[in-house]
C-alpha cells in the first residue's frame, strides 16, 4: 500500500469542482492560484491588475467582481480537473445554483467576516440540500486577527454539519508563516508562489497540534464506532484510517473539513488541490447522486451554463455524467430535440481549444446546441434521460424599463433581448401592453446594470432606461346618470348615435360591467355592442390619466336616427358618456398594493421594520423563519411604487443576505399630495 494508505478509495477520471462562497472571499484570485499552480497559466495574476482567467468579461474587469461563471479546465498530477468559479455575489446566484448538480464537490471560500456569515450559510444550505460535498477555504490569512478557533466557532453558525478544522496556523513573531497538516501530522511554512517547505513539527506547535488533532478525531469519531473505542482506550488510530474517515465523511456530506490559506499568494493551494485528489468523490459517486446508471450506456449531459460568444456562436457547457458524445452527436433534453453537437471545446475562461469527443466525467463546451437550456439533462439515446435537476431561478426583485434610443435598433433589441435571457434565466423580461414599455427584471442594481452593459457591449444597442410604470388605477366613487352624443348631420352623409347611461360604483375587485336595459327598440339591437365598446375605449383614460376600474355601466335610453346610425357613430357617443360623466363621479386614484415576505437574519428585523413603515408599509407582523435558526419572516403589505428599490435597502440592512417575495394582494385609494404628484406627472407626461 501507498505511503498515504487512502489510494486504495481516491476517485478515478476527470472531476468538476465549483468555487463557490460569499462575495468578494477570493474565489476568482484562487482559481488563478490552481492555474498557476497547475500550469495553466505561466505566471499568477491579480484581480486589481485585471489579468486573471477568471472574470475575463469586459463586465466583471470594469466592475472587479464576477458577474458570471468562470469554467478553466486543468490537469493535476495527471487526472484532469475542471474548477467552476462562482460570482459571490446574490445577484447572481443563479449561476452559480445552475451548476451544482454537475459537480463532484465545492470549495467554499469565506474568510473571518462576521457580515459575511448569512451569506455563507445562504450557500452552504444550498449545498446540504443537494447533498453535495463541501469544505472550506478559509483564505485570506495573511489577514488573521482572530484565532483559529474563534474564527471556527463563527462559521459554525453557518453550517449544519460539524465543521473539521483539518490545518491549523503556525506562526513566527504573531504572523501567520505557516501550517499543520492535522491528518498528516506535518508542519508546513509557506513560500510566496512556491510549494510550502516541511518542516519539523515540534515546541509550541507541537503540543497545539496534538490537541487539535483530537478534537478533529472526535468529531470524526461520532461517525465512526470503533474510532470512538480508539479515542476512549486512548490508542493512536492508524493515520489510513483517519484519511479514510476524512474521505467517506467528507463525501457522505457528513463533516464539513476546514482548510486555510492565502490565494493571493498562493499558499496552501498544494494542499488543498491534493485534499481533492484524494478525498473528493469523482463522477461516479456524483452519476449515483443524480441518479444516473453507471457506465456502458448512452451519453448524457448536464447543462450547466449557456454562453453566446461572439465568434463561436452558442456554446452549452456541460458535465458528461455518462456515455461519450462528440461531433454530430444528437442530443433530446427530455421529449424535445435539443441539436447536434458542431465542435467540442475546452475551456480556461475566455479562450476556448478544440478538441476530440468528451468522455463521462469531463467538463466541455458542446456548439451549436440550438435549443438547449441551462439546466437540461441531455441524452443522446433512445430513451431519454428524466432530469437530473431542476433548479428554477429565484423571482425577480427589481425591474426597469428599456427601450432603444434609435428606432432602427428596436429589432436587433429583440434578438439581444433573447440571447441575454438564454444566458441567464434568471433574467425576466415582460412586455407591457398598456405601457408599451419592455421590463427588465432582475435580481438587483447591479444585475440589471450589467445585463444592459452587455446590451451595448456585445449587442450594439444604445439603451434608454428609466423606472417601469406603476400600475394605477382610478375609479369613481359616485354615481350619476349621463347622456352621450354624437351628432354630425350638416351636408352629406350623417352621423347619429345617442345614448343614456346610468354609472355607478362598484365595490374594489369587481373590474368592469355593463348591462343592456333598453326597452322597446330606442336604440336598435344591433348598435349595443358598439355602445359598449365605445364604453370600454371610455374607460382607458379616465379623468385623471389612468384606467377606469370597479363601475358598472347600464345603458337606460337613447335615440337613433334611420339613415345617420351607424356602429361608428354609437361607439362615439358611448365613449362621449364616459368621458363627459366621469369627471362629475368624484374619480379617485387607486395604487397597487403587494404582500411582501421579507426573509432576513434576527438581528436585523427591526431594521427591515423600520424600512417598511418608512416606505407606508402596513405591518402584519413577523415570525422565526421555519428550518431556519437565526432569521425571521417579516410579512407586510406596501405600495407598488414603494417596492421599487426596496431590494438595495433590505440587502444593505442585511449584509446581502435579506430577500423578498411578493404578489399582489388588491387596489387601495389614494389621496392627498401623492396622490396628487402622480396625477400632474401623469398629465406632463400625455
Ligand atoms: N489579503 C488577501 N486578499 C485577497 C486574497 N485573495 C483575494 N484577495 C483580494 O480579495 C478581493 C476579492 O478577490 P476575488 O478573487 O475577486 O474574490 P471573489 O470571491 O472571486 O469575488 P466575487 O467573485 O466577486 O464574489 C481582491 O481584492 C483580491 O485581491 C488573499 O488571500 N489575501
Ligand atoms: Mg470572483
Amino acid at each position: 500500500m501507498a505511503a498515504n494508505g487512502n489510494h486504495a478509495t481516491r476517485a478515478t477520471g476527470p472531476r468538476c469542482i465549483a468555487l463557490v462562497g460569499p462575495f468578494q472571499s477570493g474565489k476568482t484570485t484562487l482559481l488563478e492560484a490552481i492555474l498557476a499552480r497547475t500550469g495553466a497559466v505561466a505566471r499568477q495574476g491579480n484581480v486589481e491588475a485585471g489579468n486573471t482567467v477568471g472574470d475575463g468579461s469586459k463586465e466583471a474587469r470594469d466592475h472587479r467582481m464576477s458577474v458570471e461563471l468562470t469554467v478553466a479546465t486543468t490537469n493535476f498530477m495527471g487526472d484532469s480537473y475542471t474548477f467552476l468559479d462562482c460570482p459571490g455575489s446574490v445577484e447572481f446566484v443563479h449561476d452559480m445554483r445552475a451548476v451544482l448538480p454537475a459537480i463532484d464537490a465545492a470549495v467554499v471560500v469565506c474568510e473571518m467576516d462576521e457580515k459575511k456569515v448569512a451569506q455563507l450559510q445562504l450557500i452552504l444550505r444550498e449545498l446540504e440540500e443537494q447533498k453535495i460535498p463541501r469544505l472550506l477555504f478559509l483564505n485570506k490569512i495573511d489577514k488573521a486577527d482572530a484565532g483559529v478557533h474563534d474564527v471556527l466557532a463563527l462559521l459554525q453558525g453557518a453550517s449544519r454539519t460539524k465543521l473539521i478544522l483539518r490545518q491549523i496556523p503556525t506562526f513566527s513573531s504573531e504572523i501567520i508563516t505557516g501550517f499543520v497538516d492535522l491528518a498528516l501530522e506535518r508542519a508546513f511554512v509557506y513560500k510566496e508562489h512556491a510549494p510550502s517547505e516541511v518542516v519539523a513539527l515540534d515546541g509550541d506547535a507541537a503540543d497545539r497540534e496534538k490537541t487539535a488533532r483530537f478534537s478533529m478525531l472526535e468529531t470524526l469519531a461520532d461517525h465512526d464506532d470503533e474510532l470512538m473505542e480508539q479515542l476512549l482506550e486512548d490508542i493512536q488510530p492508524p493515520r489510513d484510517k483517519v484519511f479514510d474517515d476524512l474521505t467517506r465523511e467528507l463525501r457522505e456530506g457528513l463533516v464539513c473539513p476546514v482548510l486555510m490559506g492565502t490565494a493571493a499568494r498562493a499558499n496552501g493551494v498544494l494542499r488543498l488541490l491534493k485534499v481533492l485528489r484524494h478525498e473528493s468523490p469523482g463522477i461516479a459517486e456524483t452519476a449515483k447522486r443524480l441518479g444516473v446508471k453507471p457506465a456502458g450506456m448512452d451519453a448524457v449531459a448536464y447543462v450547466l451554463k449557456t454562453q453566446n460568444t461572439t465568434h463561436g456562436g452558442k456554446m452549452s457547457i456541460v458535465r458528461m455524467l455518462a456515455g461519450q458524445a462528440g461531433d454530430g452527436t444528437t442530443f433530446a433534453a427530455g421529449d424535445d430535440e435539443a441539436g447536434r453537437v458542431a465542435g467540442v471545446f475546452k475551456l480556461v475562461g475566455q479562450a476556448s481549444e478544440k478538441r476530440g469527443p468528451a468522455v463521462v466525467g469531463e467538463t466541455v463546451a458542446f456548439a451549436k446546441l440550438d435549443k438547449a437550456r441551462t439546466g437540461d439533462t441531455l441524452s443522446a439515446g433512445k430513451q431519454a434521460h428524466a432530469p437530473v435537476a431542476k433548479i428554477e431561478p429565484y423571482p425577480p426583485v427589481l425591474a426597469i424599463a428599456i427601450s432603444a434610443k434609435e428606432r432602427k435598433d428596436d429589432v436587433k433589441l429583440g434578438q439581444a433581448l433573447n440571447k441575454l435571457a438564454e444566458e441567464d434565466p434568471s433574467i425576466i423580461i415582460v412586455h407591457n401592453p398598456e405601457t408599451h414599455e419592455v421590463v427588465l427584471w432582475g435580481q438587483g442594481e447591479m444585475h440589471l446594470r450589467v445585463a444592459t452593459e452587455r446590451l451595448g457591449d456585445r449587442y450594439g444597442v444604445v439603451l434608454e432606461r428609466r423606472q417601469p410604470s406603476v400600475g394605477y388605477r382610478e375609479t369613481i366613487r359616485k354615481g350619476i346618470v349621463q347622456r352621450g352624443r354624437h351628432k354630425k348631420q350638416s351636408g352629406g352623409h350623417g352621423q347619429y348615435g345617442d345614448v343614456v347611461l346610468d354609472i355607478k360604483p362598484m365595490p374594489r375587485g369587481a373590474g368592469f360591467s355593463f348591462e343592456d336595459k333598453i326597452t322597446g327598440g330606442v336604440v336598435p339591437r344591433n348598435y349595443i355592442p358598439s355602445v359598449e365598446e365605445g364604453i370600454i375605449d371610455g374607460l382607458k383614460h379616465g379623468p385623471l390619466g389612468f384606467p377606469v376600474v370597479d363601475l358598472h355601466v347600464s345603458l337606460i335610453d337613447g335615440s337613433y336616427h334611420t339613415v345617420d346610425s351607424s356602429d361608428m357613430a354609437f361607439r362615439t357617443a358611448g365613449r362621449v358618456g364616459v368621458a363627459e360623466g366621469l369627471p362629475q363621479c368624484q374619480p379617485v386614484l387607486l395604487e397597487p398594493i403587494h404582500l411582501v415576505e421579507i426573509v432576513c437574519p434576527t438581528e436585523a428585523t427591526a431594521k427591515i421594520n423600520a424600512l417598511l413603515s418608512g416606505r407606508r408599509g402596513q405591518i402584519l407582523g413577523f415570525d422565526t423563519r421555519e428550518g431556519w435558526a437565526g432569521w425571521d419572516v417579516v410579512r407586510a403589505k406596501i405600495p407598488e411604487a414603494e417596492i421599487g428599490d426596496l431590494i438595495v435597502e433590505v440587502r444593505s440592512a442585511t449584509a446581502g443576505a435579506g430577500t423578498f417575495t411578493f404578489k399582489f394582494d388588491h387596489m387601495a385609494e389614494l389621496t392627498g399630495r401623492t396622490a396628487d404628484q402622480i396625477i400632474a406627472a401623469r398629465r406632463a407626461a400625455a
